[in-house]
């Protein structure tokens, strides 16, 4: 069996283990890249919206349905104990990736959203009561505020929210101010999806752990670009997504502190999460499968286990570096421009850049860029309390990978000036 589970282990044939970082080997590895549009050669810069997928994670998922599709935990014949082995193995990848204590705290959910809203559910149901309070922040992703208001519209509890400052960052002493006797969570982003701000995470949750206060962290915009040590950062639960960090859609992952999952109720019933049902009395499995009701995305996992073995063969220290040259390269150019303005300035920040221009809806710039071949998103971002704090009603964001370059952000220059050309 460990040969099979070994078949979808990364080898170290992954065309950028040539020496050092070569970003042209590293664009082999993703054929998508590999297109025109419109004419044009394909410039992908909406990374943080999703990842393109290598080659190794397209072949693993295809390689199952080809080779060994059957349900898990369920049957005795070959197939169903060989997908439960490669399932497993890549619940243990996800738990090494992440450097977690033990793999009843991974969780398999559809992504970070299904991650939050499984918290919100059940640690909400179980310790959140009429006049608690939750913690977020002013740059939370959608994800990370309306389960909370759902909760707190269910319960009599109340959002507090801490506020950020004119570059994008949190106000820490603000957020310390937040905390009283009724401080029952912390939820916050790792990294900011429409700002790239890097949050001082590991502050704010010694902070909070000096109140008694249990932190999550939605890890939707971390995972793709840095190394995430769930035991050094101490947090309870994190929140990530596999289609960010290269793999699959319809993949992510919860984890959880054990202790703090074993006292909390499921959030969904059904197959595999159950012990023994009568109509008197159901009672539910262990961890993990007591929060993965029904049957799950099995070939989803596999793929992020080897998208995730991926990123860590490509190394995380020279994504880094190549990601951060990217950033300042592109934000350099950017402030060459006097109709630009970019919207989120921290001090720590990955490798998002989102800006408006003078006289130009975000929309029409994003249309023009497709036009000459350039992916960037355009919009709210899915955070419309960050483009009220900015007063801005839409922002055009280009957010870079492990796999991009600097001609592509000459190709993005190049097509803003062509933006403000035409609108002039
Ligand atoms: N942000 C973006 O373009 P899901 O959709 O569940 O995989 O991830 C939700 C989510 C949660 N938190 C953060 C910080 C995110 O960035 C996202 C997804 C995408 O920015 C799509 S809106």
């Amino acid at each position: 069996m460990q040969a099979f589970v070994d078949n979808y282990i990364v080898k170290d044939s992954v065309s950028s283990q040539t020496r050092g970082y070569d970003v042209m080997s590293v664009r082999r590895d993703f054929p998508v890249l590999h297109q025109e549009v419109h004419g044009k050669p394909l410039v992908y810069l909406d990374n943080a919206a999703t990842s393109q997928k290598p080659q190794v994670v397209i072949d693993a998922i295809r390689k199952y349905y080809e080779r060994e599709n059957a349900n898990i935990h369920r049957g005795v014949h070959l197939l169903s104990e060989t997908a439960t082995q490669a399932y497993e193995a890549a619940r243990r990848r996800v738990k090494e990736a992440i450097n977690a204590k033990s793999n009843k705290e991974i969780i398999f959910v559809r992504g970070t959203t299904e991650a939050i809203n499984l918290v919100s559910a059940s640690y909400g149901r179980e310790f959140i009561k009429e006049g608690d309070e939750i913690i977020i922040s002013t740059m939370e992703h959608h994800s990370n505020i309306v389960p909370w208001q759902i909760l707190c519209e269910m319960t009599g509890a109340r959002l507090r929210v801490i506020p950020i400052n004119d570059q994008g960052e949190i106000i820490l002493e603000e957020y310390e101010k937040l905390f009283s006797d009724r401080t029952k969570l912390v939820s916050v982003a790792h990294v900011s999806n429409s700002l790239g701000t890097i949050n001082p995470v590991k502050e704010m949750i010694e902070h909070a752990h000096g109140q008694g206060v249990p932190v999550l962290l939605d890890g939707a915009q971390a995972v793709p670009h840095k190394k995430v040590d769930i035991q050094k950062l101490d947090c309870d639960f994190y929140a990530l997504s596999g289609h960010k960090v290269f793999g699959p859609t319809g993949v992510g992952v919860l984890y959880g502190k054990e202790e703090l999952l074993d006292r909390m109720p499921p959030y969904q019933g059904g197959g595999d999460m159950i012990e023994s049902v009568t109509f008197e009395k159901t009672t539910y499995n262990e961890l993990p499968c007591k929060f993965e009701a029904g049957t799950p995305n099995i070939a989803g996992a596999i793929g992020l286990g080897v998208a995730l073995d991926y990123v860590q063969k490509c190394g995380y220290d020279d994504i880094i570096r190549h990601e951060e040259s990217l950033l300042n390269y592109a934000t350099e150019a950017l402030l060459s421009f006097p109709e630009i303005e970019i919207i989120g300035t921290a001090s720590q920040k990955a490798a998002v850049l989102s800006f408006v221009i003078d006289g130009v809806h975000p929309h029409d710039a994003g249309t023009i860029l497709d036009r000459q071949g350039i992916a960037v998103r355009t919009g709210h971002h899915c955070t419309q309390p960050v483009m009220a704090r900015f007063n801005v009603p839409a922002t055009t964001r280009a957010s870079f990978a492990l796999y991009n370059t600097k001609e592509e952000v000459d190709k993005l220059v190049e097509g803003i000036q062509n933006v403000i050309q035409m609108f002039n």
